[in-house]
C-alpha cells in the first residue's frame, strides 16, 4: 500500500512539473508548446507546430483522393510463440480475464501477421494535410492496452481512458531519444485526458504500475496509415494518384518496404512477408 500511495504522489508530483501537465492539448502544457500541438519530445518543445515549407504545395481533400492500395501481411515459417501474461500484484487485474491473456508482441494466425503498421512513407511531398476532426482513442482495459499499435496523424488529438477500476499511470517514450514524451496517472475508472503529438514518429508506452502493459503509437505526417487485422489485412484508402513507397513494421519483424504505383480510381494490392 506504501508502495502504492509513494508512486502515486510521484506520478502527481512528475504530471506537475513535467510535460504531462496538461490535461488537454489546447491548453498550454508547461513546456512553451502552442494550442494545439503535443509535446513529443521532452520539454523542449520550442518552435510551435510547423515543421515544413508548405510554399507549392497542394492542401489534400477527399476529392484527389481516388487510388487505393491494400493488402496483406504474411508470416513464412514457423510462428514464434506466444506468451502468457501473468497479472499479479493488482486484485482487479489478476481476477479481470476469465481467460489466459497472451502477449500480443506476437499475433500470427493462420501464417497472417497482426499488429503490423502500415504506412505511405513517401511520395506525398507535393500535398499537406489538414489536422483530422475525428479523435483517436487509446484505452485501459483489462490492464491492458487496446488498440496494441496505434497510428494517429500529427495534430491530431488522442483520447486516453482508463475503463479499470484501478490506478494505470501511461508513460509515453519518444522511440529514437528515449526521452519523456509524456508520463501522468489515470486513477479513476472512466478518467479520460487528451493528447496530441507535435513530431512524426514512433513512441513506447508503458504503464509502471502494471509491467506487462505496453504499446505503440507510430505518428505521421499524412492519414495514410493501417495496424494490420488478425486477417493480416490493411488498407490505405483515398490515396491521391502516384508513386509510394510504402513500409510495414512490425515490433519484433522489423521493416520492410516496397513501391507502388497506383493510378487514378485503381486500387493496387500488395503483400508483405516477415519471417524469422
Ligand atoms: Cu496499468
Amino acid at each position: 500500500m506504501f508502495r502504492l500511495l509513494t508512486l502515486f504522489l510521484c506520478l502527481s508530483a512528475a504530471a506537475l512539473v513535467g510535460c504531462g501537465g496538461s490535461d488537454n492539448a489546447s491548453d498550454s502544457d508547461g513546456c512553451g508548446c502552442e494550442a494545439g500541438c503535443g509535446c513529443d519530445d521532452g520539454c523542449g518543445c520550442d518552435d510551435g507546430c510547423g515543421d515544413d515549407d508548405d510554399d507549392g504545395k497542394r492542401a489534400y481533400t477527399a476529392a484527389a483522393g481516388t487510388a487505393t492500395i491494400k493488402g496483406v501481411v504474411n508470416w513464412s515459417g514457423k510462428a514464434p510463440r506466444r506468451v502468457a501474461i501473468k497479472m499479479g500484484g493488482d486484485k482487479f487485474c489478476s481476477t479481470a480475464h476469465d481467460d489466459t491473456i497472451l502477449s500480443e508482441s506476437w499475433s500470427i494466425t493462420d501464417n497472417k501477421l497482426q499488429n503490423v503498421f502500415v504506412q505511405v512513407k513517401s511520395g506525398l511531398k507535393g500535398w499537406t494535410f489538414e489536422k483530422p476532426k475525428d479523435k483517436k482513442v487509446l484505452d485501459q482495459t483489462g490492464c491492458m492496452y487496446d488498440p496494441h499499435v496505434l497510428g494517429i496523424q500529427t495534430g491530431q488529438d488522442l483520447t486516453i481512458r482508463n475503463s479499470d477500476p484501478t490506478m494505470h499511470n501511461i508513460h509515453a517514450i519518444v522511440f529514437d531519444t528515449k526521452k519523456n514524451a509524456f508520463n501522468f496517472a489515470q486513477t479513476k475508472q472512466g478518467q479520460e485526458n487528451t493528447r496530441s503529438f507535435r513530431r512524426p514518429g514512433r513512441y513506447y508506452v508503458k504503464c509502471d504500475v502494471h509491467g506487462w502493459m505496453s504499446c505503440h503509437i507510430i505518428v505521421t505526417r499524412n492519414p495514410f496509415h493501417d495496424v494490420s487485422a488478425a486477417d493480416g489485412s490493411f488498407t490505405l484508402a483515398k490515396l491521391p494518384p502516384g508513386e509510394y513507397e510504402i513500409s510495414a513494421w512490425h515490433e519484433k519483424a522489423g521493416t520492410k518496404t516496397q513501391t507502388v504505383k497506383v493510378g487514378a480510381g485503381e486500387t493496387k494490392e500488395i503483400v508483405f512477408t516477415f519471417s524469422r
